[in-house]
């Protein structure tokens, strides 16, 4: 079955149909530019992206926001990190992060999944783990060589993309969505 994943994120992509090819599913990118609110929840945001193109994509199609949640800095800058990853990038989040102790931080992944035009279901993922004191590794995109997954003691910028998606937060969500998914056309087919 073919899934539409609506984003502009080629990295991201690339996570999600190794995470959802397991399942059986196939994913199809599809750029569409949503609408973007300001909002301090996730939820609100991505699912307000998703309603903004309803009469433009035919469903299934999903679309996601994730950000990164870093303790010490209040939240930030969690729904503003594709902002702040393109203006102060990795280094001026260190900068920020010079001499705090406190260097936890949660990586938040929420997918707004419209199945029907009037049947949209939101799933939520996350991963804790803290701010690395130096940028390390090559691998992933976005704030991944400044993140440590608990546990770790590498960056996710270390670790390749297979090992990432089974800790990560993106991981922890589309598995909910796609074990939601399986079970929702199971009882379609009975
Ligand atoms: P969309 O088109 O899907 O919205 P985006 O790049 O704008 O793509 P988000 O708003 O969800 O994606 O993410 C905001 C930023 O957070 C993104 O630009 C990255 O810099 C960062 N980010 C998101 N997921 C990440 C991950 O798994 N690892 C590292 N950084 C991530």
């Amino acid at each position: 079955m073919e899934i539409k994943m609506v984003t502009q994120n080629r990295n991201k992509l690339r996570e999600i149909e190794k995470l959802l090819k397991p399942y059986g599913f196939s994913v199809v990118g599809v750029y569409v530019p949503t609408d973007e609110i300001q909002s301090n929840s996730l939820k609100e945001i991505v699912l307000r992206k998703a309603e903004s193109i309803i009469n433009m994509v035919k469903p299934i199609y999903l679309v996601e926001d994730s950000g990164l949640f870093i303790n010490a800095l209040n939240q930030f800058p969690g729904p503003y990190s594709n902002f702040i990853f393109e203006t102060i990038g990795n280094k001026g989040i260190l900068k920020l992060m010079r001499n705090v102790k406190d260097r936890t931080a949660i990586f938040r992944t929420v997918i707004a999944a419209v199945i029907l035009p009037n049947v949209i279901k939101l799933f939520e993922g996350e991963v804790k783990g803290s701010i690395s004191k130096e940028i390390r590794g090559e691998k992933g995109f976005g704030f991944d060589p400044i993140f440590i997954p608990d546990g770790w003691d590498k960056t996710l910028g270390e670790i390749g993309v297979e090992e990432k998606n089974i800790i990560s937060h993106r991981g922890n969500a589309f598995r909910k969505f796609a074990e939601y998914m399986s079970s929702y056309m199971k009882i379609a087919e009975e």
